[in-house]
């Protein structure tokens, strides 16, 4: 007989609603809910393929350790569990707390018991290098909320359905389905701005697939986003069009950036953005004439040397057009649990609190930056990193000069990998410890909800029954948590409470956790009995999902700054202006030739490559150059050709295409299975080869310590004799 069940996809932050028909452990179709509230029937063919995942054999099942000859030999639960311990203890008890760091990978957003438990564990291990996707994801807009906002995942998302004019620098939604923008079907989105008489305009070295969505496509210079958003204030400032009253009401510092707007002007910033001065002048202008407007900038931006100052500047211009809290504008959700108070009761929010002992860069939200791992296992001297913990994550594929750290990883006393798969990362583990797949496990989106374009909530049931002996990713952090002498809060009294609890047979769970969050929250029923308000069991009773209207105008709610106000003028981003100011001056190379990413519809970061269905076809890990380029260094469509950089030398398929501004070279990240091909068999058929091997670990930016993994300076060149055949490289 079978089921069918409803849940929600948590392979990107679109979170759309599936469906799934199932008899027993057998996932027999997936489709897209038609019902859901916020995807309302759309999904995309990674979220189609997820059964593929969940019956894939390559899958591990059970706990490996790896032997003497580097293959990877089954061991059981309780065995794998006490030997990470001790040998964790032990490190520590030689070297410190420090020397056990950690790596929380991507996945982790979408994992809401790993994400109760990710305090808990940094508390039982006490280290100060964790480190995470968000170096080459979203440290900068971290830090920028954090300043503007008093709260990191404080994050004004663009009100798309509401919105006269979507200004879109430096993503790519229609391919990546949004990111702090959770909105499924941007296509339809983008094309109903339109109907409505609206405007779209995509600002991207790339005529991506979004630009072609667009009424107009800026295509700017990589980089160099902070100088062109502050070039359109300065056109608002110039030209008397800021909203001072909206301003005012909700902000200060207005004054003191004003002052610093002059090394701006469009006529400076042309040259070095690639966007003539009228272009920038009328974008400020239509911008703030449009009946509403707003700015959204992401990962094409915050991966860039000035990305905290870029996004930044995004927020100012949302403010200083009176954007920022207003309906079509920029807005705050109301989520149903609400991360910001979370966070708030939990605490760990904060900016620049310790550095990296090598390089001295600094943590943001609690991380360091993952460009600073490879150094920091490296270098000799107390503080020394000799033993890594990885969850969810495949640094040696998604951080900057993946090579360098894979052969640190080597050096590593003792390493522990808590994932799906051996990848190219985990193939350097002593012991992979392997969850029940997440599909096995109920679902909320406790991060996205607070990056929705629409308030919804949900609460999915599991869509399978864990298999005998499995364990959740939460339960395999906790049993080491409990091994290190640490509970599931991280704070002593309460856990002592917990641990108390549990001797009269309570059992923690995070669910249990997040319904008391829910019902406490503005939506909750507070425990009343007769409460009309939302609790786990109604929320489960809403299969698609309970609609809990658009977004609200105003900021308040989400200001945490004592005064209650927007803090425009943050320290470390007037700091940070000056280098800028020099850098918009510095002349160009004329043989200039930059590396930026690309998403592509079937890709998902570094993994899902195990799944046929997403990578048969045409080879799409090839490197797109403009024609111009191409001619300059003498290659061809389809050719193989050496692209070089600072640490890196290699061999890439070309595609020769004019959606690249000249200049500028792409290609996806994610790819680059050869070392994983034993154990991933389809992925490694189709291997590819790794943006992160070009990119520089030494290249980051200034505020944050982001990974520059657009712009890296790279020479491209034909494949000739002197330098071999493609396989010696
Ligand atoms: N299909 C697919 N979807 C995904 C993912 C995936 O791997 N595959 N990953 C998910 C994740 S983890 C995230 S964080 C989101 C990211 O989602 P997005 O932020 O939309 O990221 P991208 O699709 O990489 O788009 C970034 C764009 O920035 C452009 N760009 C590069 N450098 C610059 C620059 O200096 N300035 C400007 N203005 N533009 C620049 C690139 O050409 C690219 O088009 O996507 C998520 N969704
Ligand atoms: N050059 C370049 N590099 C980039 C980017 C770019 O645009 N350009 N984008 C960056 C971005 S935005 C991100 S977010 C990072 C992502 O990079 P990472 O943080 O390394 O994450 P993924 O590549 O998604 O790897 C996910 C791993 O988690 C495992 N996994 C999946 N689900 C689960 C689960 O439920 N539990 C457990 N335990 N494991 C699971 C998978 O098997 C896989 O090994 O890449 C970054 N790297
Ligand atoms: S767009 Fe994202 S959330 Fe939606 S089905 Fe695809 S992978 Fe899943
Ligand atoms: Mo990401």
């Amino acid at each position: 007989m079978s089921k069918t069940v409803f849940r929600t996809c948590t392979l990107c932050e679109a979170c759309c609603g599936l469906r799934f028909e199932v008899e027993g452990d057998r996932i027999l179709s997936v489709r897209p809910d038609a019902d859901d509230v916020l995807s309302r029937g759309f999904a995309c063919p990674k979220g189609i393929a997820i059964a593929d995942v969940h019956h894939d054999p390559d899958r591990l099942r059970t706990p490996v350790r790896r032997d003497a000859d580097g293959q990877f030999q089954p061991i059981g639960w309780d065995e794998a569990l006490d030997l990470v311990a001790a040998r964790l203890t032990a490190v520590r008890r030689a070297h410190g707390d420090d020397a056990v760091a950690v790596y929380l990978g991507n996945p982790i957003v979408h994992n809401h018991g790993v994400l109760m438990l990710r305090g808990a564990l940094l508390a039982a291990l006490k280290t100060r290098n964790a480190t995470s996707a968000s170096s080459q994801d979203t440290a900068p807009r971290f830090a920028t909320s954090y300043h503007l906002y008093g709260s990191s995942m404080a994050i004004p998302i663009p009100d798309v359905d509401r919105t006269d004019y979507f200004l879109c620098i430096g993503a790519n939604p229609l391919i990546s389905n949004g990111s702090f923008l959770s909105a499924p079907n941007m296509r339809e989105r983008l094309r109903a701005v339109r109907a409505r008489g609206g405007k779209v305009v995509v600002v991207d070295p790339r005529r991506t697939e979004t630009a072609r969505e667009a009424d107009e496509h800026v295509a700017i210079r990589p980089g160099t986003d902070a100088a062109f958003l502050l070039s359109m204030v300065h056109v608002l400032q110039r030209d008397g069009r800021v909203d001072r009253v909206a301003l005012d009401r909700i902000a200060s510092g207005w004054d003191a950036i004003a002052a610093r707007l002059a090394p701006f002007a469009p006529e400076r910033v042309a040259v070095y953005s690639g966007v003539p001065a009228q272009t920038i002048t009328r974008l400020a202008h239509d911008f703030a004439a449009a009946p509403t407007a707003t700015a959204y900038s992401r990962i094409g931006v915050c991966n860039n040397a000035y990305g905290t100052l870029a996004t930044w500047a995004t927020d100012l211009l949302n403010a200083a057009a009176g954007r920022l809290g207003a309906v079509g504008g920029a807005l705050f959700t109301s989520p149903a649990i609400d991360v910001c108070t979370l966070m708030k009761i939990t605490g760990g929010d904060g900016h620049d609190r310790w550095r990296t002992r090598v390089r001295g860069l600094p943590e943001t939200l609690g991380d360091i930056p993952t460009a600073a791992l490879a150094e920091e296992i490296e270098t000799p001297g107390p503080g020394q990193v000799r033993a890594l913990l990885t969850f969810a994550g495949n640094p040696v594929l998604s951080s900057p000069n993946g090579r360098r750290l894979s052969a640190a990883l080597q050096q590593l006393d003792f390493m522990v990998s808590i994932d799906l798969y051996v990848n190219e990362t985990t193939r350097h583990a002593d012991v992979i410890l392997p969850p029940a797949w997440s599909l096995a496990e109920e679902h909320v989106d406790v991060i996205f909800s607070n990056f929705f374009a629409r308030n919804v909530a949900r609460w999915s049931p599991l869509v399978v029954e864990p298999a005998p002996g499995e364990k959740h990713d939460w339960e395999i952090i906790l049993a080491l948590i409990d091994r290190l002498g640490g509970g599931p809060t991280g704070q002593r009294v309460p856990d002592a409470v917990i641990g108390a609890l549990r001797k009269l047979g309570w059992r923690w769970t995070p669910e249990s956790g997040l319904d008391a969050v829910l019902r406490l929250g503005r939506y909750g029923d507070k425990f009343l009995p007769w409460s009309r308000g939302l609790n786990r069991k109604k929320l489960a009773a809403a299969p698609h999902g309970i609609d809990l209207g658009p977004l609200e105008a105003g900021v308040a709610r989400r200001v945490s700054h004592k005064d209650g106000r927007v803090h425009l003028a943050a320290a470390p981003m007037l700091n940070a202006l000056g280098d800028l100011e020099v850098e918009v001056a510095r002349p160009i190379a004329v043989d200039e030739l930059l590396l930026v990413g690309r998403r592509e519809q079937r890709t998902c970061n570094s993994w899902m490559h195990n799944v046929e269905a997403l990578v048969r076809g045409r080879e799409r890990c090839v490197l797109y150059v403009h024609p111009e380029d191409a001619q300059r260094v003498g290659v061809a469509d389809g050719d193989i050709a050496v692209l070089e950089s600072r640490v890196h030398t290699g061999t890439l398929r070309v595609q020769i295409t004019d959606e690249m501004r000249p200049g500028v070279v792409s290609l996806p990240h994610g790819w680059g299975h050869t070392e994983a091909a034993p154990w991933q068999r389809v992925a490694g058929a189709h291997p590819g080869t790794s943006a992160n091997d070009w990119t520089d670990d030494q290249l980051v930016e200034s505020i944050v310590g982001q990974s520059v993994l657009n712009g890296v300076p790279v020479r491209l060149r034909a494949l000739d004799s002197e330098l071999g055949s493609a396989a010696a490289l």
